[in-house]
């Protein structure tokens, strides 16, 4: 008999009768971005065939032009989380602020963040994009919600994932017990667990960096990405292979099939950002999924999930993948 599909529904309900790990409410929350993430799906594979490609002609808090895919992303999540019960608010790159649940609406526990749709200067050349995000719960002892709410470290998540749209639709996900993957039946219209207890190899030879950054970068990195180019010639003693994708649900979504290290650090282009990437809705989903599946993740000098943020849309700069790797890349930074 063929092997019975375990949609993501069984998946959660069978998660939250174990000791109760996944609240009722919890997972309500995920199977509703999985929908979402399913209409994004759709729109997305819609290319030409839909009035979906191209610039809306606006820009998002981060200065960047908006693509009209990344403002459909938004509010296909905002329209399908608001009216649930499950979320207080809810955070995104494309939006300056948080977005509360409108008072029409019941006020739940949790706070969504995502970055609905990463990668998108990929979109209209047809290469691989997602929407990532990350679920925390709102303090008590206050009424209502606020911004300062969200400014909880990575540590605090109590779910994390992203979907990405490429050859097949797949949801990653942690809720704190390992990273389960599932792929979308279209023939059911459902998500199915095609990979559980994902594990990254602790080794690996292929690193992720846009290199055209190189003159730009800290020594460290510099030395690191040196010595991976000198091969078996250099102090490494193997040759190493490099993928760079910039779509980064893409790069990391290979580094946890098949290993490798993604590195987007600080660099000297505009020193007083700390990093390209965001910490909430980027770094700290993708870090807690990599740490789930034995990796590593830190901004050269810390663990990204000890970061206390300062603010909503802060950036970090990313140093994640097999755990030996990220050890050695993070050691370069802080000699003992
Ligand atoms: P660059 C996409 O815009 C993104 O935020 C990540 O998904 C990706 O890793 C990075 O930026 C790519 O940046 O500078 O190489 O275009």
């Amino acid at each position: 008999m063929s092997q019975q599909k375990i949609s993501l529904t069984r998946y959660l309900v069978e998660q939250q009768r174990a000791d109760g790990h996944i609240p009722g409410q919890l997972r309500l929350l995920l199977e509703v971005v999985a929908r979402a993430c399913k209409r994004i799906s759709q729109a997305v594979n819609k290319g030409d065939l839909g009035d979906v490609l191209g610039s809306a002609e606006s820009e998002n808090v981060q200065g960047e032009v908006q693509k009209k895919l990344d403002i459909i992303a938004n509010e296909v999540l905002i329209e399908a989380n608001e009216w649930g019960g499950h979320l207080a608010a809810m955070a995104s790159e494309e939006m300056d602020s948080i977005y509360v649940v409108p008072n029409r609406y019941p006020q739940g526990e949790y706070l969504l963040l995502f970055d609905p749709l990463d990668g998108s200067s990929n979109i209209d050349v047809n290469v691989s994009i997602g929407t990532i995000f990350s679920v925390l719960k709102k303090p008590e002892g206050h009424p209502g919600v606020q911004e300062a709410d969200f400014l909880q470290a990575g540590a605090k998540q109590v779910a994390a994932g992203y979907c990405i749209y490429g050859p097949q639709t797949t949801l990653v996900l942690t809720v704190g017990d390992g990273v389960a993957m599932f792929t979308l039946d279209r023939e059911q219209g459902s998500f199915v667990l095609t990979k559980e207890n994902i594990q990254i190899p602790a080794d690996t030879k292929e690193f992720a960096i846009n290199m055209s950054n190189m003159r730009h970068w800290d020594a460290p990195v510099k030395r690191y990405i040196d010595e991976c180019l000198a091969g078996s010639e250099g102090p490494r003693g193997k040759d190493f292979n490099m993928r760079w994708i910039a779509s980064m649900v893409t790069d990391v979504h290979r580094i946890l099939m098949r290993g490798g290290i993604f590195l987007y650090p600080w660099d000297k282009r505009e020193p007083g950002k700390p990093g390209k990437l965001r910490l909430m809705y980027e770094a700290n989903p993708m870090s807690w999924l990599v740490e789930q599946a034995g990796g590593m993740a830190t901004n050269g000098r810390e663990r990204i999930l000890d970061i206390e943020p300062g603010k909503l849309h802060e950036r970090v700069s990313v140093m994640l993948g097999s755990k030996n790797e990220v050890e050695r890349v993070t050691r370069y930074h802080d000699p003992l």
